[in-house]
């Protein structure tokens, strides 16, 4: 048994499964689309300070400019170099927020869009982020440089060059996603140009990657590219660090490809989290909370060791991807506070925090006709600096959800209980619930359209506890709801159904 666990330490620190994150911090917040500028700021003035882990940045290589429609957020998903200029800013401002967010221990973990290069019908020209020269007709990317030789389709056996079925494997591995080229990475020279953008990033102190579209590629070619890795930067990282790898594979069951292929090369994104979450708050199908007892791999999710997840992400919030319509975003912002006041406390996972723009949303036949729009922008599509409001929040358009008190605060509890196994669960049958972390958090949930009036064993030390979801323990008081414990761990809690927020959470530090 002993053995066991051992062995299950070093598999987890070993691999590229490890975070590598700092003082206790637990979560990823995805700051998508931010100036590299404006991380840098929000790394010293906020996510430091509030015990966040590491954001996850746009992609920073050269991306195609696309002016129809008017410069999209997905154009930097189509590469043409891996110069690092890009809508978030200048190779310089990058480096400049690396620097500061690793010196006060926050990480960054860099988008990788390594699949492919842009669309088929990207044209020839120099509109790209750094204004390199490019031509799709010719395959011709010459700032890497790739020419046709480095691109899969002599092996892809699809009449239009396409993925068209997601059950035939090498369809999926080998044709283009969406027109986009597909880049031959079982080419050796093609994984030492891959190789070497992603230890660029590595020697300038990143600690790891968010790896775009793995569906589509092998894992022996994605292994052989990680394995070109190097450890990280040790003005910040220990020796012999290696980056922290999260696939994006969305594998929510019946498709030929399984995330389990990838679990070896790293963590994966766990999507079947995002979209059953989504349903149990929104209580589709006739889900409840208290069905969440077996939350997890109960649930036939990765195991927990391997798995990265969110209630929702760049795709789904604006119906790409996967996962359909039951994910919850901030356009709900109720559920979307339960549901992320829930995933923060409990246990599973690798917890990642989504913090988008507004658009404007077009709805034609349940279908988004905006759902390409991008960040907040000037006339000429620069992207516009995120300004902080006097109440702490953001203004134009930029919704920044991990700054709401009520996420913000179950980041904290999320640090604060990271040792501690899940326990004293308690459910009504219904969509009432509440459980420990052990003896150092305690979470209480009334998702019913009723109130709750309950005693519970909250497992925590007895004294008067500040719920940070109502307020905040400032000083030595409390700006919310206090809850008081008696002795051997019980306390009594009254939630209407009507309140904004109708849950409670109290840890070892919001104690009076
Ligand atoms: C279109 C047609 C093509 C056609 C082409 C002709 O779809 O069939 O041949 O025009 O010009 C954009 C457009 C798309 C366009 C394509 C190429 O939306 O209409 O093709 O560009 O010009 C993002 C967006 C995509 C966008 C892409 C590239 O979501 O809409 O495509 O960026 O700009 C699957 C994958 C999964 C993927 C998910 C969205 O398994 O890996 O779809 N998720 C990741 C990213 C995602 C990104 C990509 C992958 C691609 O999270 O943001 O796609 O890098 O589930
Ligand atoms: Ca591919």
């Amino acid at each position: 048994m002993k053995l066991l666990v051992v062995a299950a330490l070093f598999g987890l620190c070993f691999a590229q499964h490890d975070p590598n994150t700092k003082h206790g911090r637990t979560s990823i917040v995805h700051l998508f689309e931010w100036r590299w500028a404006d991380i840098a700021a929000e790394c010293e003035r906020y996510l430091a300070p509030n015990g966040y882990a590491a954001v996850q940045i746009s992609p920073p290589s050269e991306s195609i400019v696309v002016t129809n429609p008017w410069h999209p957020w997905w154009q930097r998903y189509q590469p043409i170099s891996y110069n690092l200029c890009s809508r978030s800013g200048t190779e310089g401002e990058l480096r400049d927020m690396i620097i500061r967010c690793n010196n006060v221990g926050v990480n960054i973990y860099v988008d990788a869009v390594i699949n492919h290069m842009c669309g088929a019908a990207g044209g020839e020209g120099n509109h790209s982020s750094c204004g390199t020269y490019f031509n799709t007709k010719n395959k011709d990317f010459p700032s890497v440089p790739y020419s046709s030789w480095d691109f899969n389709d002599y092996k892809c056996k699809t009449g239009n060059g396409e993925v068209e079925s997601y059950n035939d494997i090498f369809q999926v591995r080998d044709c283009r996603l969406v027109s986009l080229l597909d880049l031959a990475l079982e080419k050796d020279y093609v994984r030492e140009k891959v190789a070497k953008y992603l230890n660029k990033l590595i020697d300038m102190g990143v600690a790891g990657f968010r790896v775009d579209a793995c569906k589509h590629m092998w894992p022996g070619d994605l292994s052989n590219v990680f394995g070109r890795l190097k450890s990280l930067n040790t003005t910040w990282f220990l020796p012999d660090t290696k980056p922290f790898i999260y696939q994006e594979v969305i594998d929510l069951g019946g498709e030929a490809i399984k995330a389990s292929e990838y679990f070896e090369l790293g963590r994966v994104t766990e999507f079947k989290y995002s979209a059953k979450l989504g349903k149990v708050i929104r209580e589709w199908d006739g889900e409840k909370l208290s069905y969440l007892k077996s939350w997890g791999e109960g649930w036939g999710f990765m195991p927990s060791d391997k798995a990265v997840v969110f209630l929702d992400n760049h795709d789904n919030q604006r119906g790409h991807g996967a996962g359909g319509a039951s994910v919850l975003t901030f356009w709900d912002s109720r559920l979307y506070k339960i549901g992320t006041g829930f995933m923060l406390a409990h246990p599973y996972g690798v917890t990642r925090v989504m913090s988008s723009f507004r658009w404007d949303r077009h709805f034609v036949n349940a279908k988004d006709e905006n759902d390409w729009m991008g960040p907040p922008s000037n006339a000429d599509g620069s992207t516009k600096p995120i300004p902080i409001n006097p109440d702490t929040t953001c203004g134009d358009n930029w919704v920044c959800e991990h700054r709401w008190r009520q996420i913000r605060n179950m980041v904290i509890f999320r640090n604060v209980v990271s040792d501690q196994p899940l326990a004293n669960w308690w459910d009504n049958g219904n969509s009432q619930i509440s459980f420990s972390r052990g003896s150092k958090g305690f979470i209480v949930i009334n998702n019913n359209n009723w109130e709750l009036n309950e005693t519970l064993n909250t497992g925590l030390p007895g004294g008067t506890y500040c719920d940070v979801i109502s307020g905040d323990k400032i000083d030595n008081s409390c700006t919310g709801k206090k809850i008081s414990v008696d002795s051997d761990g019980r306390a009594t809690f009254h939630i209407s159904h009507t309140e904004e927020d109708p849950f409670i959470a109290i840890h070892a530090e919001s104690k009076l």
